[in-house]
């Protein structure tokens, strides 16, 4: 139990030394090239005619790769195969890749790129989801969730509302962009490493392209720079391009993208345009809800699918709705296709029913809160996708919240602010989380671990789980280090490289430290029955009486003369393997799509924030107050990297709701392209006081060691950010009409004060 309380992030050493190793840190082997991407710079419309002679003339260019040397597939679609590596005859989005230049440095080849001339035949460019759908242009069919009779129900409520939502995307800017490297081996063979999430997504899809089998693709990472959903699909293509020119060339070859060229060419999270109908009882129970979602899934679908199912799972937040109807329309535009962002549709959607919920509360005349107390989760209700709630924490998190925090207090503190303020106005929301934990695709949910003991008694640790400063491997060592009762030093936890864990699922879904820990677990445990059976025959006593414990071998409780490292060298002496690979896939879980029903998720995790704003309402910028949240945490292994995740996410949660503006122009070119013109928070703007308390709760044996999955979560206490704002404006113009419309910008807020 110590240790689970005092661990650290195990690579905060070798990040405050600057020592941490990513892709543009690899010592490159000599004669290395450099690439750099040649990308559409139109949205739409057909190649006519491409000029390299200039950028081929340039002193120190090598080669350029275009879809002509591809020797396999020019096809890198995971979920559809719908995208091309490179562009043929037709461009379909502005920063759609066409060429890669390869040359001596990246400094030649950025130059050899300018002297490209491309010429293209314009075609018309669509840039929002209404469009797409009123002119057809779909990635795949609608898909449909449905519980009860909502036609039937909306009949026999009391009030019912319609309107419209919007969110808009999201740029990941992990602080390390795209990229690659990429070494020739013997006979054929590629070394690939990648900043990715999914090193098997990687080598499957260089594999297809180069025409060769897996096996001769060695995929290696070591760490990310961050991956927020980014680099689940989207590490793909820049991997797949150095790998084409190490195979051409026979030489090693570096790609990393710049921060511009991440920013043009790669996809973000989804816009959704959503329109909404809720209707409810005199008593405020929400007794039906439609919704209605268009994913601007971009130029191919990458994992919009995916995305879009999980926004139907997360169309009712916390809340029990005994009729819902809700359908989500993937629509292809002329943008980068959008990609996984955490929470994977899930925040699109919340957004939508607590947006409704506002508008209810607004038009009844009653505070939000009300509404949404009285339709929380409870024990056994069901959810829309036929999923029956199980150790539901909704009630426990939102009325531990309401005590712990005092919430009477803080409402009156608001409301006392705001009648002796006229030029700044206090907003205060409450927001409730329930997140499905479990890739939502069944197949995807299972990890393999492979654990070494060595003779000296150290051990290494291979799994499928990427580090991207999540603290995954920090929670690895835990559990073999408390399997095992030795000291975290002796633990390593080596790269994820697709030669020693096969087969694997991206590091995703929240889920990576359950199934990678579940694995680790597994194998840890298989290793220690071994030794304590040689262990009891070496002491001449039962194995039930054998514990380890602090390096030694205890007999009863007492310890013995046979430490650790004895141990480990008489197992090998009598030749009993210390080495274990253990596959561990989640049991229990099932969907059958063509009902839409079953039980997906391993569990759920709840949560409920209160977030203060005060606006001032001269200028119409903001500060928030605090945050404070009631976490389910479980029965956390790690509190501090998982207070960690939770603080992350919310600031990432606040960003999307409140600042982080992307821009297209209606040609479909990116304007926010830049850190100058695209403000995620920083310092300044996270919230000044964030308190964040666990709620009581057993845990859940689903979740490793019951301490339960906090990657995605905590992220959507953010778009309570939008309602405290929204209730700031409120209290100081009575007459704004209340608009859905996400990023809540000062711009924006602003405009809302004096709106007439
Ligand atoms: N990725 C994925 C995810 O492939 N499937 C999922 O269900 C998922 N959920 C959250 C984040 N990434
Ligand atoms: Mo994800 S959004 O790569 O868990």
């Amino acid at each position: 139990m110590s240790i689970k309380q005092s661990i650290k992030n195990m690579d905060s050493f070798t990040h405050v030394r600057g020592e941490s190793v990513y892709v543009d840190d690899i010592n490159i082997k000599q004669g290395t090239f450099h690439g750099v991407v040649f990308d559409s710079p139109k949205a739409h419309g057909k190649i006519k005619h491409i000029d390299y002679s200039k950028a081929e003339a340039l002193e120190g260019v090598e080669r350029i790769f275009t879809y002509k040397d591809i020797p396999g597939a020019n096809q890198i679609g995971g979920i559809i195969p719908d995208e091309p590596l490179f562009a043929e005859d037709e461009v379909h989005f502005w920063g759609m890749p066409i060429a890669l230049i390869v040359a001596k440095s990246e400094f030649i080849a950025r130059k050899a790129r300018a002297l490209i001339e491309i010429d293209i035949e314009e075609l018309p460019v669509i840039t929002t989801a209404k469009e797409a759908k009123a002119k057809g242009s779909f990635i795949n069919a609608p898909r449909s969730f449905s519980l009860g009779d909502s036609k039937k129900a909306f009949a026999a409520c009391a009030y019912v509302f319609k309107g419209e939502t919007f969110s808009n995307g999201q740029e990941h800017l992990y602080i390390e962009t795209q990229g690659a490297y990429a070494e020739p081996q013997e006979n054929g063979n590629i070394k690939i490493t990648s900043s990715t999430q999914g090193p098997t997504a990687v080598q499957k899809t260089i594999a297809q392209v180069l025409g060769v089998a897996m096996h001769k693709i060695e995929v290696d990472v070591t760490r990310l720079g961050g991956g927020f959903g980014g680099k689940e699909d989207q590490a793909t293509p820049w991997a797949v391009m150095a790998a084409l020119a190490s195979y051409h060339l026979n030489q090693s070859v570096k790609l990393i993208l710049n921060r511009h060229d991440d920013l043009r060419m790669t996809g973000k999270r989804h816009p959704y345009e959503s329109s909404y109908k809720i209707g409810l009882s005199k008593d405020l129970k929400i007794l039906a809800y439609e919704a209605e979602f268009l994913q601007n899934s971009g130029a191919a679908a990458d994992l919009s699918p995916a995305i879009a199912e999980r926004t139907l799972f997360h169309a009712t937040n916390s809340y029990y709705v005994p009729n819902v109807k809700t359908t989500v329309i993937s629509c292809k535009t002329n943008l980068p296709p959008n990609t996984a962002f955490r929470g994977f549709g899930g925040p699109q959607g919340m957004f939508v029913i607590e947006s409704a919920i506002a508008r209810a509360a607004s038009e009844i005349g009653v505070s939000s809160r009300q509404i949404q107390e009285v339709n929380l989760l409870d024990e056994n209700d069901t959810f829309s996708y036929g999923q029956i709630a199980k150790k539901v924490e909704a009630k426990n998190t939102w009325n531990s919240a309401k005590s712990i925090f005092n919430l009477e207090t803080l409402e009156r503190n608001v409301k006392e602010f705001n009648e002796a303020n006229s030029t700044f106005k206090k907003g205060l929301a409450l927001m409730p989380i329930t997140f499905g934990i479990s890739f939502t695709n069944t197949p995807m949910n299972h990890a393999r671990a492979l654990v070494h003991v060595y003779l000296d008694g150290s051990i290494g640790i291979s799994t499928a789980a990427v580090e991207m400063g999540q603290g995954v491997n920090t929670k690895m060592m835990q559990i073999a280090s408390d399997v095992f009762s030795v000291p975290i030093e002796k633990i390593k936890i080596e790269t994820t490289n697709t030669t020693r864990v096969a087969n694997t699922s991206p590091s995703a879904a929240s889920s990576t430290a359950d199934l990678n820990g579940k694995a680790t677990l597994m194998a840890c445990n298989t290793l220690l029955e071994r030794l304590v059976k040689v262990a009891s025959e070496d002491l001449n006593v039962s194995v039930e009486d054998i514990k380890l414990k602090a390096e030694f071998v205890y007999i009863n409780e007492k310890k013995s003369e046979l430490s650790w490292t004895d141990l480990v060298s008489k197992t090998m002496l009598k030749r009993v393997a210390l080495t274990e690979n253990a596959h561990y896939a989640t049991p229990e879980i099932h969907f059958d799509k063509t009902k839409e029903k079953g039980h997906p998720f391993a569990y759920h995790v709840y949560g409920t924030a209160i977030i203060t704003t005060t606006v001032d309402c001269t200028r119409g910028t903001y500060e928030f107050d605090s945050v404070k949240i009631v976490h389910d945490y479980g029965k956390s292994m790690s509190e501090g990297i998982d207070l960690g995740q939770v603080e992350g996410a919310l600031a990432q949660g606040i960003g999307w709701m409140t600042m982080e503006e992307i821009a297209y122009n209606d040609e479909g070119r990116l304007l926010s392209n830049a850190l100058s013109t695209y403000k995620i928070p920083d310092i300044f703007s996270v919230p000044k006081y964030v308190e964040v308390i666990p709620v009581e709760t057993d845990g859940n044996d689903m979740a490793i060691l019951k301490s339960k999955a906090v990657g995605e979560p905590p992220l959507m206490y953010g778009i309570g950010a939008y309602f405290a704002l929204q209730n700031a404006i409120k209290a100081f113009n009575t007459k704004h009409q209340l608009k859905f419309h996400a990023p809540m910008t000062p711009e924006k807020v602003l405009m809302s004060l004096y709106e007439k």
